[in-house]
């Protein structure tokens, strides 16, 4: 059985880490489409480093929580066979075992180079603006995927899904493409897809099958 697994902000939620769209969202008053924008890096680098550089050091404070475990439980027993794809850029699937993860939207802990693009391990602040180990200049940015910018591993991803037999999506709104297109492509392959989320997201009527409650719950029943 191949099993591709999204997910989102919500499975994180209870390790304490902030969703994006729910009531407390906001950072610093900012929704996250006016931070997470090349535009709003080269109007205001500081202030889209600041926002990363907190959530870098937030890090250290928050665990996987029983949904990442149960994820890490899962593969496992299937392998190969499973495949998570995460939107978020956190690394509480890593901390929890799992080693099958694309991370779409990119990591935190990594910084990506503007002028050689070369990419490294990075797990301080990048809002003193320091230069890059391996060209010398000073153009290191997070390494994560703003609106307008091409998700990462787009070709492995839409091929898992294809070769599917279940897509199951956790603790995301669907209001981002193309994560929340990912259930009809898979649909469209003839793979069977299961939601697990707090609420209805904006595409759950596109699922077979959708469960609402606490991923730290829904999660490890669906797996045992
Ligand atoms: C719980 C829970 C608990 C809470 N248990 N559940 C019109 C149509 C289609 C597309 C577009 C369009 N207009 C513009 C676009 C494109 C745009 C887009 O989608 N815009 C929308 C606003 C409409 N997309 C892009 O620009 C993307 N690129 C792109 O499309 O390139 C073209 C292309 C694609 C493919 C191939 C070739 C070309 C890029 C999108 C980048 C998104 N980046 C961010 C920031 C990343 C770095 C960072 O983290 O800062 O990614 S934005 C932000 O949203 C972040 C997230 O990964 C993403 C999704 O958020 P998520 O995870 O769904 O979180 P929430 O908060 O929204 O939802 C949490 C859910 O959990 C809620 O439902 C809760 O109920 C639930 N929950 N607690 C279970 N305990």
């Amino acid at each position: 059985m191949r099993v591709v697994v999204l997910t989102g902000a919500g499975i994180s939620a209870e390790s304490g880490v902030p969703t994006f769209r729910d009531a407390d969202g906001l950072w610093e008053g900012h929704r996250v489409e006016d931070v997470a924008t090349p535009e709003a890096y080269a109007a205001q680098p500081a202030v889209v480093h600041r926002f990363y550089d907190a959530r870098r050091a937030a890090l250290a404070g928050v665990e996987p929580n029983p949904a990442h475990r149960a994820l890490a439980r899962l593969e496992e027993h299937l392998g190969d066979d499973l495949l998570v794809v995460t939107q978020n850029i956190d690394d509480l699937h890593e901390r929890a075992g799992s080693t099958r993860v694309l991370h779409m939207h990119g990591e935190l802990l990594s910084a990506l180079c503007r002028a050689c693009e070369g990419r490294v391990r990075w797990a301080g602040d990048l809002g003193d603006f320091p230069d890059c180990p391996s060209c010398g200049v000073s153009a290191l940015r997070p390494d994560v995927v703003w609106f307008g910018e091409i998700p990462y591993q787009m070709d492995r991803i839409q091929e898992a899904l294809e070769r599917a037999d279940l897509f199951v999506s956790i603790g995301t709104s669907g209001a981002v493409y193309p994560a929340a297109g990912f259930v009809q492509y898979a649909s469209g392959h003839g793979v069977r897809t299961l939601e697990l989320n707090l609420q209805p997201s904006e595409v759950s009527r596109l699922f077979h099958e959708a469960r609402q409650g606490l991923a730290g719950e829904l999660v490890p029943v669906w797996v045992e």
